[in-house]
């Protein structure tokens, strides 16, 4: 997370507590050392909106990076879609961080309800008892009993809440798009 100088990052915190990744927050100037031993090693994409300080951050990581930044509209407090293009750069260390362009828009209109269960892995073994059709938004969906049992695990729950608002937000894709 970055600009915690700006807020406190403990509600998204607490949002993600649940799935027990590592959580790092930081600012501009911040000491990087926990970070960079979390990315070394490994291959790491910066995904986020324009303006929330990817390219910085990149910057830090990598001193000779040189990835323009951009400064983010005092009204709307968005960025400027400062980067275009994608780049990998060699971290320090070894291992890669890939910077990409500020995400633009986000729509599931042209995403399979199959593909996005096949996502939530941890859920999609509760389909099995599912009626025929199901659309997992319905009170016979199988997933909810598979959660209850604590197959899932404790983040089963929140996974499960997450997965219906996008089963629920792709219904309202198609009615924009499609008008039924
Ligand atoms: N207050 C504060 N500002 C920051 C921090 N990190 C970056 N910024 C500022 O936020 C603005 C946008 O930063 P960028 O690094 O260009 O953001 P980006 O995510 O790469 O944006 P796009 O390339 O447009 O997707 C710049 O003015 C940065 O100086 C931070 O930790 N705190
Ligand atoms: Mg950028
Ligand atoms: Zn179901």
């Amino acid at each position: 997370m970055t600009k915690d100088d700006l807020a406190s990052p403990d509600t998204l915190r607490d949002a993600y507590a649940p799935l027990d990744a590592p959580i790092i927050a930081l600012h501009r100037g911040a000491d990087l050392a926990e970070l960079l031993d979390l990315l070394t090693g490994r291959t790491t994409v910066l995904i986020g909106q324009s303006g929330v300080g990817k390219s910085t951050l990149v910057n830090a990581l990598v001193p000779l990076a040189e990835r323009a930044t951009g400064v983010v509209n005092d009204v709307t407090g968005r960025g400027r879609h400062t980067s275009t293009s994608v780049a990998a750069l060699a971290l320090p260390g070894s291992g890669w961080i890939i910077d990409t362009p500020g995400v633009r828009s986000f729509g599931l209109a042209h995403v399979e309800v199959p593909r996005i269960i096949a996502a939530f892995e941890d859920l999609q073994p509760g389909t099995a008892e599912c009626p025929r059709g199901c659309t997992h938004l319905e009170p016979e969906c199988g997933i909810d009993d598979y959660v209850e049992s604590g197959a899932a695990g404790p983040a089963g729950p929140q996974r499960l809440a997450s997965l219906r608002r996008l089963l629920a937000a792709l219904g309202d894709d198609a009615q924009e798009r499609f008008g039924h």
